[in-house]
């Protein structure tokens, strides 16, 4: 297939690059850090969005090369940050399923946060709730990536299958609750009771929470009504390029 070919090649002709969406802290409105986002110039398609394209890349097992690249460039992205003296932020990354199966993903982490030097609280590793489904087979994982000091969020959390009993031995630091629950609590009690109970469910955890697609200022308000933490959205600011974000985020020109 054409676009399997293209894949192939796109890491070595650069085609790919890295946006960064604020997470903003819902009391203080202040930036707390970015999410990484994948983006993929295609030189005749042009800009492919990572749903278009991830799940080949996972089932060609070309995620695994492409996932490296997204970790050096992003941890390379926000230690470049700091040594600008732009306040350190956290570093979200996304962590394909098929990444938590590599062999020697742990080593690989280690070995990109020494070469770039960034301090491994500045990176959150964010893993999808579907792994819970394997949560035998991927706890010694990410009980190990835990240990290198990282941070860690569970991704897509009330989408997949989340045994709760897990989520106390899971060395999680927050989750992100899923979108399909934000863009309807306003309108929709039973959402609004989901949103509500999560948000319960964590502090009681010592979990911190993370809405995600926040798009409306009722949402915003809603979630900080019920001690959210921390949220991402459009009404914050779409996914942006480095530059961008420093200047709107930081007012540096
Ligand atoms: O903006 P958005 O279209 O960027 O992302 C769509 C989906 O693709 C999200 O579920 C997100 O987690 C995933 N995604 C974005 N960037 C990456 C990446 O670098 N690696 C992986 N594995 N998934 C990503
Ligand atoms: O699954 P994950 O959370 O990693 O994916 C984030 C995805 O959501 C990205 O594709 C990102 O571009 C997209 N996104 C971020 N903020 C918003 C928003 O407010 N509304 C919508 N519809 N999508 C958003
Ligand atoms: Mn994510
Ligand atoms: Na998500």
């Amino acid at each position: 297939c054409m676009l399997e070919t293209d894949l192939r090649t796109a890491l070595k002709k650069k085609e790919f690059i890295l946006c960064y969406q604020p997470r903003i802290h819902l009391d203080s409105g202040k930036i707390n850090g970015v999410e990484a986002l994948i983006r993929w110039e295609h030189p005749e398609k042009g800009g492919i969005l990572p749903l278009d394209f991830i799940p080949l890349a996972e089932e060609t097992g070309l995620i695994i090369p492409i996932g490296e690249w997204v970790l050096r460039t992003a941890c390379e992205q926000n230690k470049e940050w700091q040594k600008a003296g732009i306040p350190p932020m956290v570093m979200a990354v996304n962590l394909s399923v098929r990444q938590l199966y590599q062999p020697n993903l742990v080593e690989r982490v280690r070995f990109i946060l020494e070469e770039t030097g960034l301090a491994p609280e500045y990176l959150e590793l964010e893993i999808t709730e579907s792994i819970m489904m394997n949560v035998h087979d991927v706890l010694p994982v990410v009980k190990e990536l835990k240990r290198l000091g990282i941070r860690l969020s569970l991704d897509d959390f009330g989408t997949g299958y989340s045994p709760l009993h897990y989520l106390k031995e899971f060395p999680i630091d927050s989750i992100k609750i899923d979108q399909s629950f934000i863009c309807n609590c306003g309108v929709n009690q039973k959402d609004a009771t989901i949103v509500k109970a999560i948000i319960a469910m964590a502090h009681q955890l010592k979990l911190e929470v993370i809405a995600e697609e926040i798009e409306m200022k009722e949402h915003l308000i809603f979630l900080q009504q019920n001690l959210c933490n921390m949220g991402q959205g459009y009404l914050f600011s779409e996914p942006l390029a480095p530059d961008q974000l420093i200047q709107q985020f930081y007012q540096i020109e």
